[in-house]
């Protein structure tokens, strides 16, 4: 037996106990361990109970995730599972930590469970793309019922162990030690001469539902769910949970299971897990650099993004100073985010006491002085290199020696603005995306003089304001904008051939962005784009570019705040515009464009998607970007690709480089080499039968 799973006992209890740094996953030992384990148990005449406990931070957090997509090995958990509810003298799980997916399988598979009050147990399979493929779908509406559990395991949500307690899917809490707490339950399970509970010998309790109940739920879910394939497995498993004998419905929850292991989308969503966790690993940046202490943070600009920015500190519990340049703009800027929390709490998200508390901890400044005692300081102010410099050179001059001078430009260069200081090793970009009180990425941007504290006090920082950030080199547009400018070169292109700019948008969302690139340009300001342009001087030589977008500018029609962009607004929602197609029209004519009436919607995504990896090849060569997945969480976190699809890099190593290379190369014979050379990288790659993710690991 592995060291990994250790039996004994003490009196009539026996302990299993798990112990598999660092969340004690299901690997293979683990689960030999546990099969032998409880053999000994069932062949130990003194032993009448027996406690399943792990040791470390958490009880078993799930299967190993990195064995998926590998051929499965004996023992297979279900069988584990199987052959622990089978014995005939009674065990109790002890949970501490998470129990999440196998762990609360293996847990289920036991006959009583007890949890300390901190720990929360769930089943979180569906954001890796699967299903709980260990019986957990027929056993956790066996326990708390089809709609709790179908909530449960659709949303991966999951529960506080109180909540769960009250819902039946643990027994008891302890207070104190947990060993001790759940020796006392299974001598006090003895004592009533508890038999062992199997939850493949009951039935679902169906009394809450009827024959409409599956219709609705889906119904209720589509919108959560749209384009994910695991929710539906599930609700099919829970199905078969209420209307197949047991063991059947275990047969037909192990094809569904496979059926979603073998998935694309498994593929990508498990590839996102890692990533998210891979990003913040800065290979010369060792894990233990010392921190710098942010107490309290400055943000110059009280503009929608200003506010937003400070908001995230303030919600973390971070008292925050944002500074305006006169007393309405202040105003302005905190009206602004009071209205922001004021909605918070009228959807019932934000108690009126956290709303208060939240205020309470942003305070206004008017002046420079007034922010001379912040840790970071973030600059939020609209995007001009003359305006930026200016203020960093204010910066210099007041703010406190260690301070971190963060800018929020989205494309900027960082040492030119670094430049305007006499600490450019203080200096660094956090580039938020709007809104930025609700988007999750953060794009740290390092200059040539970054000091490594500044970088590794960035990272600790986004995690306590709850983002996930990359971290990325100095060029243009950064990373996520750097990418998404070909994207909507792209659209634009598109428009120009004749392509209607809702056709473009529904093509998109329909392969799963959140919104479709024209729809995306009218939210963010047509003027913004324009501005951007102006501002990037070595863009390509190419007059079709944004051409659109600048006669629509022309016109006033600046996107979704002046309700008319690409499209026309009622409300929220776009209406198709004849004045873009006639400009598109216009614009064609006089650019000699010629115009498509074939183009599939195939190629509509291809030529979105590829020019965008492209562009994400040529970032990597660079060394802008760390890893291919750091580029793939970049999208994922801000600008709504679905995550199904793993990110963009991790999208064209599905669908294999050589195929996007030979598509590029069709794009290049018809439009020529300006928007369409392959990257030098993605030319390596796609000969040599390599992925980006393979190139990014063989790097290091
Ligand atoms: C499943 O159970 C399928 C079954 O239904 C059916 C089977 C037949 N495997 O997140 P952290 C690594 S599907 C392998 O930073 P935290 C992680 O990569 C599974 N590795 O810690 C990281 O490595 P590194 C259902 C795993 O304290 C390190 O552990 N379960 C696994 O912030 C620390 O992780 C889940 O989906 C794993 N299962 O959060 C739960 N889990 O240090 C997945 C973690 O090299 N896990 N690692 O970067 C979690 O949600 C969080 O890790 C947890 C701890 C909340 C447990």
């Amino acid at each position: 037996m592995g060291d990994v799973v250790s039996y004994s006992r003490e009196g009539e209890i026996a302990y299993i106990t798990v112990n598999n740094p660092p969340v004690n996953a299901l690997s293979l030992p683990v689960r030999q361990g546990l099969q032998q384990c409880f053999q000994q148990f069932a062949a130990d005449g003194e032993a009448k109970a027996a406690v399943l406990i792990c040791d470390g931070r958490t009880f078993i957090a799930g299967a190993d995730i990195t064995e998926f997509g590998k051929p499965p090995q004996d023992p297979w958990l279900p069988k584990v599972i199987h052959e622990m509810e089978a014995l005939d003298k009674i065990t109790i799980a002890a949970i501490h930590g998470t129990a999440l997916g196998g762990g609360l399988e293996t847990a289920m598979g036991c006959h009583y469970r007890c949890a300390v009050a901190s720990a929360q147990v769930g089943l979180p399979e569906v954001t890796l793309g699967l299903l709980p493929g260990a019986t957990g779908t027929q056993r956790l509406p066996r326990l708390i019922g089809p709609k709790a559990a179908l909530d449960a395991m659709v949303s991966g949500r999951p529960m506080p162990a109180k909540k769960a307690c009250e819902a039946g899917a643990i027994d008891k809490i302890v207070d104190g030690d947990l060993k001790a707490g759940a020796t006392a339950f299974a001598k006090e399970l003895l004592a009533q001469g508890a038999k062992p509970r199997r939850l493949s010998e009951e039935v679902v309790d169906t009394s809450g539902i009827d024959e409409h109940f599956f219709a609705e739920y889906r119904n209720s879910v589509a919108k959560s769910a749209r384009g994910f394939f695991a929710p539906e497995q599930i609700i099919k498993c829970v199905e078969a949970a209420v209307s197949m004998p047991y063991a059947d419905a275990v047969k037909r929850e192990n094809e569904l299971f496979m059926e979603c292991m073998m998935s694309p989308h498994s593929a990508a969503q498990r590839h996102l897990f890692f990533a998210e966790r891979a990003c913040s690993k800065i290979p010369d940046v060792p894990a233990d650099t010392p921190l710098r202490e942010i107490k309290k943070v400055a943000v110059i600009g009280g503009g929608t993004m200003g506010g937003g920015i400070a908001m995230n500190f303030a919600n973390a519990g971070i008292p925050v100073v944002l500074k305006e340049i006169n007393p309405e703009a202040l105003d302005r800027g905190l009206d602004i985010i009071r209205g922001n929390y004021d909605a918070t709490v009228k959807k019932g998200r934000m108690s009126p006491e956290a709303m208060d508390q939240c205020m309470g901890l942003i305070s206004g400044a008017l002046d420079y002085a007034g922010i001379g005692d912040c840790d970071l300081i973030i600059e939020a102010v609209f995007e001009n290199m003359a305006l930026k410099k200016e203020i960093f050179g204010e910066l210099d001059k007041v703010a406190k020696k260690g301070a971190i001078l963060a800018s929020n430009t989205s494309t900027l260069n960082i040492d030119e603005i670094a430049a305007s200081t006499s600490r450019p090793e203080d200096v660094i970009g956090w580039h938020f995306f709007a809104p930025a009180n609700v988007m999750t990425l953060l794009e740290l941007v390092r200059g040539a003089k970054t000091a490594k504290d500044v970088i590794a006090t960035s990272l600790a920082m986004s995690k306590k304001i709850r983002k996930t950030a990359i971290l990325v080199g100095v060029c243009f547009g950064f990373v996520g904008n750097r990418m998404f400018f070909p994207y909507q070169r792209e659209a634009g292109l598109m428009m120009l051939e004749g392509v209607p700019a809702e056709r473009i948008d529904k093509v998109a969302y329909d392969w799963g962005w959140a919104m479709g690139p024209n729809g995306v340009a009218d939210l963010s300001g047509l003027d913004v784009l324009v501005k951007v342009k102006n501002e990037w001087t070595e863009r390509p030589d190419d007059p079709t570019l944004w051409v659109i977008i600048e006669k629509l500018v022309e016109q006033g029609r600046l996107g979704q705040k002046t309700k008319a962009g690409i499209f026309t607004y009622s409300g929220r929602a776009p209406v198709p515009a004849p004045e873009t197609a006639a400009i598109a029209k216009a614009e064609a004519e006089r650019l000699g464009v010629a115009q498509r009436t074939d183009m599939s919607d195939e190629e509509i995504i291809e030529r979105l998607m590829y020019s965008m990896i492209n562009e994400g090849a040529l970032i990597l060569d660079e060394g802008i970007a760390i890893r291919s997945s750091d580029i793939d969480v970049c999208f994922v976190h801000g600008y709504g690709m679905p995550r199904y699809r793993g990110g963009p890099m991790q999208y064209a190593d599905s669908v294999g480089l050589d195929k996007v290379l030979a598509a590029i190369e069709k794009y290049r014979a018809r439009y020529g080499d300006t928007n369409w050379t392959p990257a030098p990288l993605l030319v390596k790659l796609a000969k040599a039968g390599k992925t980006f993710a393979e190139w990014s690991a063989a790097k290091g």
